[in-house]
């Protein structure tokens, strides 16, 4: 392309020649949405279906206003306000296809570090119905062995004191809502897309707990008057690379400094329980339902739980994506003898989905060649997303007297990566995880007492007093000790 167009509202018209583009007009969108964490996976996801309906249907009082509580959102925030909230979303489709198109739903970003007041008053205003969230699993400050809130938090401790000037995403949800119902204003939604097993009673539970401490008469109003559906979300979008951004430029002469790549495949399933209104998602494919739980604990504990199994058993053995793991003949039969034999006899009956299908389909995606979603992403916070995606599962199996040993040897993987931080050919491996000094210290031990790293109670609770699985993951964790080929030990279990 000889010119490069700057993706902004302004050079719309001319980007609809070389890309598809949005069928609204941007002036009249409100920002009926409130959310925080605006990652890639918020932007392949939420907004997009919100988006669609945009462009397809009128509505335009659903805007999204996105907010970043922490430094580390300035770099997002900075670009999407140079851009106007405008970003590319590139379909990356198995057969090599590549589909891009400009998202239009966010209108607006603000970050908390630099105003938090701002931020509460735009909680709290009217035109906000709905407070999302994906904030991540290590995000609710729920302490993995009790799942208790988690007072200790330092920066938990600074909420509680002043309340006006908060950190953390419940020092801004109690600020806005005491405004809220001062104004005599219904409750927005706090509507969590995390990957968490009931990830609305989970935000509520948390969220009261935090608000019981600070103000136990706006604990009551909450209770009352604040909706938090249980959502189970779904699209793999992999971190976006310098490739991505050269390949917008390249092809289609545009420049975006941040596009996000996804698969083609997307879902959410969610129950309708909201406490202002909320947009007609159900037109563009959302799902609603009574009960989300079946769907949620499918998804968590077989495309989660897969994802963990293939990202630590593959990072160990040299693997750096997750389509190279489907590659890889012994990994493929790993996943499906995980998902058969320990994940899906613990699950519950999920009405007009037949689970071998979705095991089918969970192959296919995570084989998509375009994806290259790498097995760093997926080994990132696994401190806070093995307790809810495998841990779980291995209890349920240990008090049935089921099989554990598939996910048995991904915790001694996980062990020696915490330790070496190294594959198998001595590669570096990095610990990227709230907890990675924990984890990384416990590891160590191993030599001396093979038993540390799962000693750890935040994250096994206390499964290590189980002689079974003990038993068994001391002999695991050895084997890998003596010889970190996995796949020989892979190979031998399949
Ligand atoms: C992944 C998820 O973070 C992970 O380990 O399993 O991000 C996964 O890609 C999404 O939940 C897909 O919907």
């Amino acid at each position: 392309m000889d010119t490069t167009i700057i993706l902004n509202q302004k050079n719309l018209t001319q980007i609809t020649d070389r890309i598809p583009n949005l069928d609204y007009d941007r002036n009249n969108i409100k920002p009926g949405m409130v959310h925080i964490g605006v990652g890639g996976f918020h932007r392949s996801h939420q907004a997009f279906y919100t988006h669609e309906l945009m462009n397809k249907y009128n509505a335009p009082e659903w805007g999204i206003c996105g907010v970043g509580l922490r430094e580390g959102d300035r770099k997002i925030h900075d670009v999407l306000k140079k851009q106007d909230g405008l970003y590319t979303l590139i379909v990356k489709h198995p057969d090599g296809k590549i589909a891009p198109s400009i998202i239009g739903s966010i209108c607006d970003f603000l970050l908390g570090v630099d105003n938090p007041m701002l931020v509460i008053e735009r909680m709290a205003d009217p035109a906000t119905k709905i407070l999302s969230l994906t904030i991540t699993e290590g995000g609710y400050n729920f302490k993995p062995s009790t799942g208790e809130f988690d007072f200790e938090n330092p920066d938990i401790q600074h909420d509680l004191k002043y309340p006006d000037n908060p950190k953390t995403v419940y020092g801004y949800l109690t600020a806005a809502l005491k405004k809220r119902r001062e104004a005599k204003l219904p409750a927005f939604t706090i509507m969590s897309c995390d990957n968490i097993q009931h990830n609305g009673d989970m935000a509520r539970k948390m969220l009261l707990s935090f608000a019981k401490e600070q103000d136990a008469s706006l604990a009551g109003w909450i209770e009352k008057e604040v909706c938090f559906p249980n959502s189970m979300v779904d699209r793999i979008t992999p971190v976006t690379t310098q490739s991505d951004i050269d390949y917008l430029a390249k092809t289609y002469g545009i420049k975006d400094e941040w596009p996000v790549t996804c698969e083609p495949f997307i879902q959410w399933v969610i129950e309708d329980n909201f406490s202002d209104g909320r947009p007609e998602l159900e037109k563009v494919g959302v799902q609603f339902v009574p009960d989300v739980k079946p769907y949620e604990k499918m998804k968590l504990r077989l495309l989660n739980a897969g994802h963990s199994v293939l990202g630590l058993l593959g990072a160990l053995h040299g693997h750096k994506t997750i389509n190279a793991c489907m590659e890889d003949k012994t990994f493929v039969t790993y996943l499906r003898t995980f998902m058969d034999k320990e994940a899906t006899p613990v699950l519950d009956e999920v009405k007009g989905i037949d689970l071998k299908d979705y095991k089918d389909s969970l192959e296919a995606r995570f084989a998509n060649p375009n994806i290259k979603d790498s097995v760093s992403r997926i080994c990132s916070e696994s401190s806070a997303k093995l307790p809810k995606f495998l841990i779980a599962t291995l209890e349920e199996n240990l008090t049935a007297g089921k099989s554990i040993e598939f996910a048995t040897l991904v915790i001694a993987a996980w062990c020696y990566y915490s330790d070496k931080q190294s594959d198998k050919n001595g590669q570096p491996l990095e610990i990227i995880d709230a907890m990675s000094n924990e984890l990384h210290m416990a590891a160590a031990q191993t030599a001396s007492d093979p038993l540390a790293f799962i000693k750890q109670e935040s994250l096994f609770g206390d499964l290590v007093k189980n002689q079974r699985f003990s038993d068994l993951y001391t002999i695991m964790v050895q084997k890998i000790y003596r010889d970190a080929n996995i796949k020989k030990y892979m190979q031998e279990m399949i």
